[in-house]
Order: C-alpha cells, then sequence, then structure tokens
C-alpha cells in the first residue's frame, strides 16, 4: 500500500508543507471542488495541482472526487450530457496522469453527520451521528467535503424527487452510468472508486444502496470489469455493526478491486448512533488491525490514507480534517503494516 493524506488544495488550512513532515506520507488525494459537476475539469487544472504535490516531493495518487450530478443519480433527461461532463473530466485526469478517481452515488448528500464538533471526554471534539437527532438539522449550512450546498427552496426540490425515487430505480441509474462511464475509464487509464454511502442505510428517506457486502458484490459485478472499483471506507461501512470489515476488505481486495482505501475508526454509542474516534482499536469499535491485515495478506498496493481525524489541541481547519489526529492515524496505520509484514516474514 502507500500511504497518503487527503488535501483540499491551496485553501486548505493544513498545508502540503505540514503534511510531508508526517513520516511515510508519499502520496495526496486532492480535488477541484470549486468546479461544479456540470462543468469538465480541464486538463490543466489536474496538472496544476499535480505540478504542486510534486513541488513538495508527492505523487498526486487519487482525485477525491469527481461529482456525480444530482440529475444523473436521479436518472433526469439531460444525465447524458452530463455523463458526457463527467467522462470529459476523467479523460483529463487521465491525461494528467492520475491513476484513480473516486466518487459517490449518494443521492443528494454526500456524508451525513448530525454534530461536527461532539465534545469527547479527553476534550478533543469529533464528528458524531444521531438518527434521531437528523429529522431537526438544518441541511443547509455547508457541510466539508460536500461538492453541493442547499437553500431552502433547492433544498425542498431535491428532497422531494430523491425521496420518490426507489433503491431499485437508483440501482438502475448507477447501472446506466457505468456502462457509459467504465469503458471512458478503461481508455483514460484511470482507476474508478466509488465511495460508499456514509452512514450505510437510508436518511431523511432517500434510498442508499453502497451499504453492504452484498450490495458491493451487486454494484461490481453490474459492470464487472477491473477499473470499476471500490474505495473502500472502514469508517463509512463500518457504522453497521452487521458489516464485517476485515472480511470485506479481505473478499474485494484479493479480487482486486479495492482501488483506494479510507482507514478510519467509530465509536457505537447506541442504535444507528456513533462518534468518530482516534484511529486506534482500543478508542473504537472496530479492529483496525484486522482490517489492515486483510489488505497486507491480499497484497493491497493501492493508495491508502487516514480518514477523519478529531480536532486536536484547539486546531480550526476543517472538522474531520485537521491535521493531527490524521497524522496520529498515519503513524498508527503504518505501525499496523509493519506488524503485518513482520507476522509474515515469521510465517505467522
Ligand atoms: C468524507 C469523504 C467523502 C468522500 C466522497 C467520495 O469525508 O470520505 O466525502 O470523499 O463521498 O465521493
Amino acid at each position: 500500500m502507500k500511504v497518503t493524506f487527503r488535501w483540499f488544495g491551496p485553501d486548505d488550512p493544513v498545508t502540503l508543507g505540514e503534511i510531508r513532515q508526517i513520516p511515510g506520507v508519499t502520496g495526496i488525494i486532492t480535488s477541484a471542488f470549486d468546479i461544479p459537476a456540470d462543468q469538465v475539469v480541464p486538463s490543466e487544472r489536474f496538472e496544476e495541482l499535480a505540478a504542486l504535490c510534486e513541488a513538495e516531493g508527492f505523487t498526486l495518487d487519487a482525485i477525491e472526487s469527481i461529482p456525480v450530478h444530482e440529475d444523473i443519480k436521479l436518472g433526469r433527461d439531460n444525465r447524458d450530457e452530463l455523463i458526457g461532463v463527467f467522462n470529459e473530466s476523467l479523460r483529463n485526469a487521465g491525461k494528467a496522469g492520475i491513476p484513480v478517481v473516486c466518487y459517490n452515488f449518494m443521492l443528494a448528500f454526500d456524508w451525513i453527520r448530525t454534530d461536527l464538533a461532539m465534545k469527547l471526554d479527553d476534550g478533543s471534539t469529533a464528528l458524531s451521528y444521531n438518527h434521531k437527532d437528523l429529522e431537526t438539522l438544518d441541511l443547509t449550512r455547508e457541510l466539508p467535503a460536500w461538492s453541493t450546498t442547499y437553500t431552502p427552496e433547492t433544498l425542498e426540490a431535491m428532497l422531494a424527487a430523491a425521496r420518490a425515487l426507489s433503491e431499485e430505480e437508483l440501482w438502475a441509474n448507477l447501472q446506466y452510468f457505468l456502462e457509459r462511464v467504465v469503458p471512458v475509464a478503461e481508455e483514460a487509464g484511470v482507476l474508478l472508486a466509488i465511495h460508499p454511502d456514509d452512514p450505510p442505510w437510508p436518511v431523511l428517506g432517500i434510498p442508499r444502496i453502497i451499504t453492504s457486502e452484498e450490495n458491493l458484490d451487486r454494484f461490481l459485478r453490474l459492470v464487472d470489469r477491473h477499473h470499476n472499483g471500490l474505495a473502500l471506507c472502514s469508517g463509512s461501512l463500518g457504522a453497521n455493526p452487521d458489516n464485517d470489515i476485515p472480511q470485506i476488505a479481505r473478499r474485494f481486495s484479493a479480487e482486486g478491486r479495492i482501488h483506494f482505501a479510507h482507514i478510519r475508526n467509530i465509536r457505537f454509542t447506541g442504535e444507528k448512533e456513533f462518534h468518530e474516534s482516534a484511529h486506534l482499536s482500543s478508542e473504537g469499535s472496530l479492529d483496525l488491525f484486522e482490517i489492515i491485515k486483510a489488505y497486507h495478506d491480499t497484497g493491497f498496493t493501492g493508495p491508502m490514507r487516514p480518514d477523519h481525524g478529531r480536532n486536536l489541541w484547539g486546531e480550526e481547519r476543517k472538522p474531520g480534517y485537521g491535521l493531527f489526529d490524521r497524522a496520529i492515524g498515519a503513524a498508527y496505520l503504518q505501525g499496523l503494516w509493519e506488524g503485518a509484514e513482520k507476522m509474515k516474514k515469521g510465517g505467522k
């Protein structure tokens, strides 16, 4: 595996110079979120981003994400044109030599939390989710990493359209998209990596489908090609205790279909209720060693990144994307990898 770190571009309060001081991190994951989903990301933009990374001694290992326009997910009449836009961006990523493009097929919202700064006992803050609080959440406020923001009116319209769609219709729209996008990814030499739904259950009456081992398998078979792969996120899928993350990582990594790995931990606090925690197994409900071992045993060579961290030591950065806890996470996951490596050499 290659240890990478998410950087939101020149406006990110975390700088490439800071990331450079984290031991073992050699790659950057970035994006061009200022370009809306109905516009092509030019190859020059990808090249500029790659040059910034290279100037600090990094490679640019993935774009997270090229957003999929909502009208594609909703299967609206203009979807062919919008898929054309996505494909052009994909070709441009290929031209710039970017090996992986991440995206998601979550309708209306990307990941959802109900509190962006839950105070933990140690004084740090973390992202948390409580299903019961969702109904009263102001969804028009801007959340980090979202490509779409809503006014009360546009939100109402989006919710109505999204709620009208059945799970099977969403599957059909995903298949329609993949059938047109995967061949272009192959030509462009770019691996596609879908991010699972976060949290992995329907929210606000909106269907969610990339939620479980069974559904990941169904997803891969929609277009059963190597370039149609996963950005396996331990914390997103792991929010449902029925999802056995080490088993899911082992199975799909052995198939060579995980093109990007997001590693983080969460702590269950109730039914459909959790907060994010430090990466260490001892701090959360997931067994990070077993997850890393699954990747190691199956010879995973793709980019892996520590995912969300708590905000620590008074830092003021994007919720979930501070510097310090993610740096600790990067060191921890390399420690686990080294342990797995030594066990293997020792025949264990
Ligand atoms: C959250 C991220 C997601 C992810 C997208 C991929 O922190 O993991 O926003 O980048 O879902 O398209």
